[in-house]
């Protein structure tokens, strides 16, 4: 395979059509979340869109995905309808994750997206697992771990690119620097000169990339993700992004000035593709907009799909917590601990709280 094979197999105008499907999707989110519709924690990827379409674009279909919070975007480049992400944040049983989840708690197995995390570095851990299970069976996919600069500084993060070098797994960690964990800074946070030196301790080759350019971000990516396939390794991408909102829903973001705001919308994703393909002749302003209405068309169906669907049951309200008979005290699996377990860890489900 060569570097350039997945800009044959990913049109670039189907890419910014689900750019503006991601960026149409989260304006209506967060007008559903005004209105009250969802609740809980909700946070925007508008601005970082690039990042996660040149990813999806550069891998194929069955490779996996796994990412923090700001995870809609990552369900919708990996194929998880609009109707079923809108859903999930209204809490229904028609979302993705049953609406148990949440905005924090994507989940699709299908599309090879395994989350939607909430806790900080957490499932970069588990990116190696799936990483570890491929090499472990022989298989030639890639693990694309997602990540916030944030997450940087954690122990999880530490351990797991320590064992990712080790057993030189299959997976590609993608920094996703946009400048803040919250309203901290990166330079306030991080004693690096630069992200992305944090993969060379463990031997890992990492590089930086544009995050506000889609072509740059697919096409260095397929180049590591092709060298991978050849021979399993792990790699690290420190992708310079922005988020235009706050951290979360209810961040005025404060901590920014509107001049730093303003300096990366002008250099906005979608705006740059669009510009890139309309000068060579392959995108007019007609099909432009027809993309963006169809978008706009899809995320206002959703909202409409999510209102009408049911909440989910009741009595399923503590289901997915646990592995059904995990929670037992004692050695696992032995009888006595079977036995405690009955007496002491009565299903939530039957239980009177
Ligand atoms: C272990 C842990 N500590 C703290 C938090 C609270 N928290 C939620 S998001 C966040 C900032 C993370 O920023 P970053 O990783 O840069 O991701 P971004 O929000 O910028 O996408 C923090 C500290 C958490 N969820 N988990
Ligand atoms: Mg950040």
């Amino acid at each position: 395979m060569t570097a350039m094979q997945p800009v044959e197999q990913r049109d670039e105008v189907e890419m910014l059509s689900l750019m503006l499907l991601i960026r149409r999707f989260e304006e209506r989110a967060s007008q559903q979340y005004q209105a009250q519709k969802i609740g809980g924690f909700c946070h925007l990827y508008i601005g970082q869109e690039a990042v996660v379409a040149g990813a999806v674009a550069a891998v194929r279909d069955d490779d996996y995905i796994i990412t923090a919070y700001r995870d809609h975007a990552h369900a919708l480049a990996r194929g998880t309808s609009a109707n079923a992400c809108m859903a999930e944040l209204f809490g229904k049983e028609t979302g993705c994750s049953r609406g148990l989840g949440g905005s924090m708690h994507f989940f699709d197995k299908q599309h090879h997206m395994y989350g939607g995390h909430a806790i900080v570095a957490a499932h970069v851990p588990l990116a190696v697992g799936l990483a570890f299970a491929i090499k472990y069976r022989g298989e030639d996919r890639v693990t694309l771990c997602f990540f916030g600069d944030g997450a940087i500084n954690q122990g999880a993060f530490h351990e797991a690119l320590n064992l990712a070098a080790l057993y030189k797994l299959p997976v590609v960690f993608i920094c996703e620097n946009n400048l803040f964990a919250m309203g901290t800074s990166v330079k306030r946070s991080t004693s690096l000169k630069q992200i992305v030196d944090r993969a060379e301790g463990y031997d890992i080759p990492g590089e930086i990339v544009d995050g506000m350019n889609f072509r740059e971000v697919r096409d260095k990516i397929a180049e590591v993700v092709d060298s991978i396939r050849k021979e399993p390794h792990p790699a690290f991408l420190e992708a310079r992004t922005y988020r235009y909102r706050g951290h979360s829903m209810s961040d005025p973001a404060s901590y920014r000035t509107k001049e730093e705001l303003e300096k990366y919308r002008l250099d906005d994703p979608i705006t740059r593709l669009r510009a890139q393909l309309t000068r060579e002749g392959k995108l007019t302003n007609g099909q432009f907009d027809l993309l963006d209405k169809r978008a706009k068309e899809t995320a206002l169906a959703s909202v409409k799909f999510a209102e009408k669907s049911p909440q989910p049951p009741l009595d399923t309200l503590y289901d997915y917590t646990y592995a059904d008979g995990a929670v037992q005290p004692g050695r696992p699996g032995s009888d006595e601990a079977t036995q405690e377990g009955r007496q002491t860890a009565p299903s939530p489900t039957t239980s009177s709280r």
